[in-house]
């Protein structure tokens, strides 16, 4: 293991490291940096980029020559939000970090919010930035988005159980532990899919989760990457797991004595 390069601690909780994962975010990755420097000095940065052909990754590289806090991660495609976070993280743990907190590059996730959730990790596993708790707020988002955000979520807890109030937000911070416990290389995952796997797979493994209420801001520069394909592909596991949930409960209940 590597130690991650004199990475100060951040009161209580030790070495955080925040993945952004970046596709065409050349509008947004240098704003991003910036405000996180600024709102948790302590943090390390690894842009997660999959060789965006806005040239994006060149600009986190400038960004890297001139910060010792901010790391590039280059991947050789797109892959998916998914498949980027999984990487970051075995980046991660291999240099020893901590705390790993996700963030997405376009604005939408404040980083002037992170000190509240790093403050809530300290008597939690895995904090969640949520928009649907008392507290919580979307800024200029499209009403369509928020139906689709919080029925993925209703969707969610019907199907398996999940007892959160929003299972596919993007704004986390995970102890090392819980990155270590579940199987990464297992995720096959992408879009909102993937936070829905992560959050249900440090809840079967019996890690404390908590919620905070965080402002989520509509990106204003880039495009998005969501697409019908991202909503499907939520659907169609989110369904499987909870078909599976029910097998394995009948299986428990007829098992021969
Ligand atoms: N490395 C990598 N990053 C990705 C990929 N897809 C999305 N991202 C990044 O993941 C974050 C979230 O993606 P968004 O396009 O903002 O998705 P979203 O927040 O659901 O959609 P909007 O609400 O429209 O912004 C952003 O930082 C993206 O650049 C990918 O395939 N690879
Ligand atoms: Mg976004």
């Amino acid at each position: 293991m590597t130690a991650s390069p004199d990475a100060p601690d951040y009161p209580g909780l030790g070495r955080v490291l925040v993945v952004v994962p970046t596709y065409n975010e050349a509008d947004n990755v240098r704003q991003i940096t910036e405000r996180l420097r600024a709102a948790v000095p302590e943090a390390h940065l690894l842009v997660a980029d999959d060789n965006s052909p806005d040239g994006t990754g060149g600009i986190a590289d400038e960004l890297a020559a001139a910060d010792p806090h901010v790391q590039v991660l280059h991947r050789p495609g797109k892959e998916g939000l998914g498949a980027a976070y999984v990487a970051g993280f075995a980046w991660a743990i291999e240099r020893g970090y901590d705390v790993v907190v996700e963030m997405d590059a376009d604005g939408s996730h404040a980083p002037e919010e992170l000190p509240r959730l790093l403050n809530a990790l300290r008597d939690a596993d895995l904090v969640l930035g949520s928009r649907w708790v008392p507290g919580g707020k979307v800024v200029n988002w499209p009403k369509r988005r928020e139906v689709l955000s919080k029925g993925g979520t209703a969707y969610t807890r019907l199907s398996i159980g999940l007892p959160l109030h929003d299972a596919t937000g993007g704004y986390r911070a995970y102890r090392r532990e819980v990155l270590e416990k579940i199987d990464l290389d297992g995720i096959a995952s992408q879009g909102y899919c993937f936070q829905i796997d992560l959050a249900r797979r440090t809840w079967q493994a019996g890690f404390r989760i908590v919620e905070v209420p965080i402002t989520f801001v509509e990106r204003e520069r880039g495009e998005s990457k969501m697409s019908s394909h991202i909503v499907r592909e939520a659907f169609w596991r989110v369904g499987v797991w909870g078909v599976e949930r029910r097998v394995s409960a009948l299986r428990k209940v007829f098992r021969p004595r």
